[in-house]
């Protein structure tokens, strides 16, 4: 039997496509290097959908120019190779300095370069030939993230057999910032080459849904579909493209297991910190999107007005480097450690600095421990697409203590409504979210996490992945 491009008949009939491949390449203390499956929700949500099938992965390995093809027990692995200026254009360049910047409300100026677009293009071509490679004929493949909107046009040119589905992991914007980009069309027409277009939101799918029918001038329908009624339609090219909106959730039962093994550690951290009055926890990807600067400045004001008292609280800020050659990362950590300087200067004592900051990424049982030590933990994002540090804090407290500060902007904000809730634009805001997370009666706090524990418990990643999955099956 041949695919009807003539492909043979081998090969995966679900295929995930995303930017990085599963596995990390580490050097263990002997020097010799091994391959470590990431630690990633995306691996885990998808370990059963691979364990019921033939599954392949497609992405990069993280090292440049390397083809070599990792061992995953279960998964056929297809690298993408990378050069290093393909890194610097594609990586850095296109998906880092200008979609990631323009889908989160602009934060910092993207960069629009014809040669980083140039370069978009050739990878996310190489990532959809080497797609249909590892695809079975009429396999399911889903296509991740940002980093690769065109992936599924072209697969679709070349594979037109296999049923696509597509995921942004970060908000789509809307018209007003998307128009900017100067590959408006393109961007929109490589999105509907999917059967299925998912957000975390109804807001992305109907800033998609309105950009389709005002750029491309395609015909729209918001009606319900009969799959689920928050879907929108597309008709395209003579096909219907559903769009969707699907929040990711974490491994909830997973997480609260573990966490709940790490009590003593957690007992260990607060003794370490001298047993303060009031723990604070920060736990982001250094990213100007996370607003580590809007907990600092909220910490600082609330000290000089005696509303939390620095000789009894402690922030400690996990800050784990990310994307550390692009320009605007390297200013903002620059900002941020003048300010936990300043803050520690100011309010502290030479044995007690109010802010502990970690630049460097911590081992996950230890980062359950610091989750189950924390009274507060604050996720203060000026735009996130959803937010899994905010589920993961919230699962691991099956003691029903600590207390919740999230943004808005967030996309969890939208399940998460007991949380202590706060606009990051608006000083007062986020000061009294946070004075009130730390102060407010034992009762409340529990009453609010009873609620949140519950939440993120009924709601995980293992239903997430299916009610894509399944969406993406029906109407077949
Ligand atoms: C994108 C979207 C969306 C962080 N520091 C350490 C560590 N982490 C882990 C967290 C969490 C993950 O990294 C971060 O996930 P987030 O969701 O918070 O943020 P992004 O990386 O920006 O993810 C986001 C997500 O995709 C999924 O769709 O929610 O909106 O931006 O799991 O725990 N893990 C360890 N040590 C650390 O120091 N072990």
């Amino acid at each position: 039997m041949t695919a009807p491009d003539g492909h043979p008949a081998a090969g995966a009939n679900f295929v995930v496509v995303a930017n990085r491949l599963p596995v990390d390449k580490r050097v263990e203390p002997d020097g010799t290097t091994v391959w470590k499956r990431a630690p990633g929700g995306l691996v885990t949500a998808l370990t059963p959908t691979f364990a019921s099938r033939t599954g392949a992965w497609v992405g990069w390995s993280g090292i440049p120019d390397s083809a070599e093809n990792p061992p995953v027990d279960g998964i056929d692995i297809h690298a993408v190779p990378l050069s290093h200026d393909e890194i610097a254009d594609y990586y850095e360049g296109f998906s880092n300095a200008t979609l990631w910047p323009l889908y989160h409300d602009v934060l910092v100026k993207p960069e629009y370069r014809h040669d980083w677009w140039d370069t978009y293009v050739t990878v996310n071509r190489r990532f959809a030939e080497e797609t249909s490679r590892a695809a079975a004929p009429g396999a399911t493949v889903w296509v991740h993230d940002y980093q690769l909107q065109l992936v599924p046009a072209m697969l679709r040119d070349l594979r037109p057999d296999l049923r696509i589905g597509f995921f942004l992991h970060i908000p789509f914007p809307p018209r007003e910032l998307f128009s900017q980009l100067p590959w408006r069309r393109e961007i929109l027409e490589g999105l509907l080459g999917a059967d299925l277009i998912g957000f975390h939101l109804p807001g992305g799918a109907e800033n998609f849904l309105s950009l389709a029918r005002r750029i491309l001038g395609v015909e729209v329908s918001t009606d319900p579909v009969g799959v689920r009624d928050r879907f929108g339609t597309v008709a395209y090219d003579g096909r219907t493209v559903q769009v969707g909106s699907f929040p990711i959730s974490i491994d909830s039962a997973n997480v609260a297991a573990n966490a709940a093994r790490m009590a003593d550690r957690a007992a260990e951290i607060r003794a370490e910190l001298g047993d303060p009055e009031v723990l604070l926890l920060g736990v982001d990807r250094l990213d100007y999107t996370k607003g580590i600067d809007v907990r600092l400045a909220g910490l600082e004001r609330l000290f000089a007005a005696g509303r939390l008292d620095p000789a009894t609280t402690v922030l400690v800020q996990l800050a784990s480097p990310s994307r550390e050659r692009v320009d605007s990362y390297i200013e903002m950590r620059n900002r941020i450690e003048q300010t936990v300087g300043h803050i520690n200067g100011t309010y502290g004592t030479a044995a007690r600095p109010p802010i502990r900051y970690l630049l460097q990424p911590v081992p996950r049982d230890e980062l359950l421990a610091y989750f189950r030590a924390a009274d507060v933990c604050l996720v203060t994002p000026m735009r996130d697409g959803m937010n899994l540090v905010a589920k993961e804090y919230l699962a691991s407290r099956d003691d029903l203590g600590g207390a919740l500060v999230l943004s808005e902007f967030t996309g969890a904000a939208a399940e998460l409504t007991e949380a202590y809730q706060l606009n990051p634009y608006d000083d007062r805001s986020v000061d009294d979210a946070i004075a009130a997370a730390a102060t407010d009666p034992v009762e409340e706090r529990r009453e609010r996490m009873t609620a949140l524990h519950e939440q993120v418990m009924t709601n995980d990643v293992d239903q997430w992945a299916h009610a894509f999955l399944d969406a993406l099956a029906a109407d077949r």
